[in-house]
């Protein structure tokens, strides 16, 4: 009850940021997290899967935990982790979440921990955007837009965030 409260209290702000906000600038806030750049893949055709990439900081205290989400884009939207056994990449569901601990900053990245849409209902094309909606243990559920970047991009977050006074 006290998740879908903060859903609906939530929503209508996201909204006037994501058509205040320029192009470029992407990110996203629910209660102490920020959602920085959430992204994925042009596909080259209706794929089985797609990923989703993105940056969480947890501005807040305390620990909170990103429980996965949903998509009218795909079936499912599920958190995978990257293994590498004898030389094999394998990815499986991450079971519990993903914890982002206090002033942490987490990255899904391509090779690492990524969202997974699973069984997407169209090919993804470069430069449209979907809206995917977050869910997090304590700061509850956003609707976040994610931008498709050409097949093979990499992170950009990085450059991003150099002359902001944030490198590590
Ligand atoms: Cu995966």
């Amino acid at each position: 009850m006290a998740k879908f409260t903060s859903f609906r209290l939530v929503t209508p702000a996201v909204f006037l940021l994501t058509s205040a906000i320029s192009v470029s600038a992407h990110d996203f806030k629910v209660g102490d997290l920020k959602i920085d750049h959430p992204w994925s893949r042009a596909t080259p055709m209706v794929a089985p899967v797609a990923g989703g990439y993105v940056i969480v900081t947890n501005n807040g205290g305390e620990p909170d935990t990103l429980l996965g989400g949903t998509t009218p884009m795909a079936a499912k939207v599920e958190i995978h982790e990257s293994t590498m056994t004898d030389g094999v990449a394998r990815m499986r569901p991450l079971t519990g979440g993903l914890v982002i601990e206090p002033g942490k900053t987490v990255e899904l990245r391509p090779g690492g921990t990524h969202l997974m849409f699973v069984r997407p209902s169209r090919q993804l094309k470069e430069g449209e955007r979907f809206k995917v909606t977050l869910a997090f243990e304590k700061a509850g559920q956003v609707e976040v837009e994610f931008a498709v970047q050409g097949m093979g991009s990499q992170p950009t977050a990085k450059q991003e965030h150099e002359g902001h006074g944030k490198t590590e």
